[in-house]
């Protein structure tokens, strides 16, 4: 394996990007990171004011869809590997806008895939492509998904996620890219786009506005946090078999209305308030198109192969990152401007 490395990471500028770049440019310091973001509404350098001065650090704003943007970059950086991250990733916003979502995730993919199959000639490059265990579809109340599962997308998001982890499959089996991919359950922690549930519902309950959980609130995710999911790719990217696929899980499955209420009596003890007093903010909504019931995921193989395990117990991780969102008002109140609150009127108001 090279031990100099320029490492282009996609999407740098977003949540789990950006958990993965502080976690690369502190642990690596003799490895070049790139990132590499079009900073659309989720992307924030905000989010790495940690490590804007490092040396090993560059931050180059471009657009993967772009070949000018995307060749520009591999030249003048001598990008020897891939992490790629940047993605349209909200299932909402895939519902009221689907192109967008086909655009990025697949068509900007293979705008990254054919550079890298241009500049590269040694199977030590290596495109990681991260992706989503939503590429599974919906599972029932039994079973979990492996590195076996078919693949059975159901929204547009997990359809173009899917139609790219294909592609990235494809570039590997016809042309010799060595590549590998992730498919992770959803993650949570410090700078989520306040478009996802937890943050939502943490500066909603702080807000004292209405909790929308949508249809029962019977839904189930696997929750891991964003900490431990950076870790398995760092993990995966050194030490991964190349060609190969590694599922991510927390085997941490909560229903949205109890994750809901945890998150309640986490905020309100944080806040002093009575316990329990912001349940009643809770308001059963419209549910979503086409909802997929329950995710969980099956990581033996990650765990066997590269000794990797969840390090904080989902107590500690949601604590800590409700602890988090309430530390860090400024952050919330810049990232939930104008912009988003036209977001947040067409999506909530009439449901
Ligand atoms: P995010 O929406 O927070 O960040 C996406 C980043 O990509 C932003 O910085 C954005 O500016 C950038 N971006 C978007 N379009 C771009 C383009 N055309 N060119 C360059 N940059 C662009 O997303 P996230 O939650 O951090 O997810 C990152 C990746 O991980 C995605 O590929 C997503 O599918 C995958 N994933 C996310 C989760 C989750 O729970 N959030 C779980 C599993 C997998
Ligand atoms: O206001 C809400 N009310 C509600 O009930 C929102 C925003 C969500 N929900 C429900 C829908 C889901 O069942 O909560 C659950 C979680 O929703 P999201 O945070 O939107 O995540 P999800 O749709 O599960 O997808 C996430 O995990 C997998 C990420 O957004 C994806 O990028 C990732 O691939």
């Amino acid at each position: 394996m090279q031990s100099k490395k320029n490492i282009l990471v996609t999407g740098g500028a977003g949540f789990i990007g950006s958990h993965l770049i502080k976690l690369l440019v502190n642990k690596y310091p003799q490895y070049r990171i790139i990132c590499f973001d079009k900073l659309t509404y989720a992307g924030n350098l905000e989010n790495l004011t940690e490590v804007e001065t490092a040396e090993n650090y560059t931050f180059v704003k471009g657009d993967i869809s772009s070949e000018e943007n995307v060749a520009k970059v591999f030249h003048e950086e001598e990008v020897t590997d891939v992490i790629h991250l940047a993605a349209e990733s909200h299932v909402d916003r895939s519902i009221s806008n689907p192109s967008q979502f086909i655009e990025t995730n697949v068509l900007g993919t293979t705008t990254l895939l054919n550079e890298a199959k241009k500049s590269w000639s040694s199977v030590e490059n290596l495109f990681y492509h991260v992706s989503t265990d939503e590429v599974f579809g919906s599972l029932g109340k039994e079973g979990f998904f492996n590195e076996e599962t078919s693949y059975d997308p159901k929204s547009p998001y997990s359809a173009s996620k899917a139609a790219s982890d294909h592609i990235v499959r494809a570039y590997g089996h016809t042309f010799g890219l060595s590549y590998v991919i992730s498919n992770c359950s959803n993650n949570y922690g410090a700078n989520q786009f306040p478009e996802k549930l937890i943050p939502l519902v943490v500066n909603n309950i702080k807000n004292s506005k209405p909790i929308p959980l949508y249809g029962t609130g019977d839904n189930i995710r696997d929750w891991l946090w964003v900490g431990d999911h950076v870790r398995a790719i760092d993990e995966i990217f050194h030490k991964g078999k190349r060609g190969e696929t590694y599922c991510v899980g927390g085997e941490n499955e909560w229903s949205n209305l109890d994750l809901v209420k945890l998150l309640i009596h986490l905020t309100d003890k944080h806040l002093d308030r009575k316990e329990g007093s912001s349940l009643g903010l809770i308001k059963f909504v419209t549910d979503r198109a086409g909802h997929d019931f329950r995710y969980a995921v099956n990581s033996r193989k990650l765990m066997e192969e590269l000794s990797w395990k969840p390090s904080l117990t989902p107590e500690e991780g949601m604590s800590q990152t409700v602890s988090w969102y309430m530390e860090n008002t400024e952050w919330m109140s810049r990232v939930t401007n104008g912009i988003y609150m036209d977001y947040y009127h067409k999506q909530y108001l009439k449901r």
